[in-house]
């Protein structure tokens, strides 16, 4: 081969590389220390003439410096296209995303947080229930005009059981009976957990919502009791001391019934709805009215979250947007 040979086919092979065994044959092929073609000709330079000899060997070592920097500089942009050749510790490393827990989910430890530290247990009922817990046992029966407080979901007809329809449960209520008949006062529980309503949603208003019910029962169980509870409740819930306010209301398994109502930057604000266990209620759990009391009260885990941290609009709890579970 001549120098110019060597050169055109080399320098082409050293463009066509495509990986360091490329470059590592091309470099065999011409300047291998055996029988590169380049090296050949260098080592048979002592047998020329003095003339040919300085020519000849001028041009060929400046091939071989071409030949090598051609190799460097392709050894250049091969390594820069493969990342596995190269380590780059520098660079800043991929943010692996954490996940952590929805607010409601937040909002509900930490209730029950603070509940377990009033000394109450916490349990936990049956979503799908029968109209007779749901309804007749807390003293609202059949065609009574207080069901309308409950726009319910009602499954159908050949889910029965005993004698009752089933339905899903429109409120936390039904574990007030459900606890006293299988357990005897003084006991003091909360019961979180999903509620179901058939109505319109707005801003403030969803069909599948949480709330927390409360129920203290013993001998002498009174209001003045609730109101110790339920203030330290909201001091340790909003870290804050806070102004509560009981307003007369009606629900049919609680005699008086209640609105509580607390006062957040300024405005009274209604939180939740609470009284004195209805005799009626005692009744069906065969519990004497006469020997114990108790108070009950139920709360919308949503509203106190929209409270807390300040959440304008009920329906981005469920709407599934990380921008909003996010901040939390
Ligand atoms: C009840 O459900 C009663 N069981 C509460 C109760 C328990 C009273 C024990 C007395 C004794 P009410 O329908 O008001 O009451 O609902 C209670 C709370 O649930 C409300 O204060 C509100 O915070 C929340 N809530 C009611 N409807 C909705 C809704 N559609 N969306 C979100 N939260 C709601």
């Amino acid at each position: 081969m001549t120098l110019g040979e060597i050169k055109e086919k080399a320098l082409a092979a050293i463009a066509k590389a495509q990986n360091l065994k490329d470059l590592e044959a091309v470099k065999n092929e011409f300047l291998g220390r055996q029988d590169g073609e380049l090296t050949t000709i260098l080592r048979s330079l002592k047998d020329m003439p003095p003339e040919e000899k300085r020519e000849t060997g001028t041009a060929a070592n400046a091939l071989r410096g071409e030949i090598e920097s051609a190799m460097k500089s392709r050894l250049g942009v091969l390594g820069a296209g493969s990342s596995s050749s190269r380590l780059d510790i520098t660079r800043p490393g991929e943010k692996v995303r954490v996940g952590h827990l929805h607010p409601l989910t937040l909002m509900e430890n930490r209730i029950k947080e603070i509940f377990l530290g009033l000394n109450f247990s916490i349990v936990e009922g049956p979503e799908v229930e029968s109209e007779h817990y749901n309804f007749d046992a807390l003293n609202i029966p059949p065609n009574h005009p207080a069901r309308d407080m409950w726009d319910t979901f009602w499954l159908p007809a050949q889910y029965k059981d005993k004698d009752s329809r089933q339905l899903l449960r429109t409120h936390t209520s039904p574990m007030q009976i459900r606890y006293m008949e299988t357990h005897q006062p003084p006991f003091q529980i909360i019961v979180p957990g999903r509620v179901f309503r058939f109505e319109a949603t707005d801003a403030s208003h969803e069909v599948n919502f949480h709330q927390v019910e409360g129920l203290m029962v013993g001998p002498d169980v009174n209001l003045a009791n609730f109101k110790y509870v339920i203030s330290e409740f909201f001091n340790q819930l909003l870290n804050q001391k806070t102004d509560i306010r009981l307003r007369p209301s009606y629900f049919p398994f609680v005699e008086p019934g209640l609105e509580v109502d607390i006062k957040w930057k300024g405005k009274w604000l209604e939180v939740m709805g609470a009284g004195m266990v209805h005799p009626n209620v005692f009744d069906a759990v065969k519990y004497n009215p006469q020997q114990v009391k108790g108070f009950a009260f139920g709360m919308g885990l949503e509203r106190l979250a929209m409270i807390k941290y300040k959440i304008d609009d009920i329906r981005l709890f469920y709407s599934g947007d990380l921008r909003f579970v996010d901040q939390f």
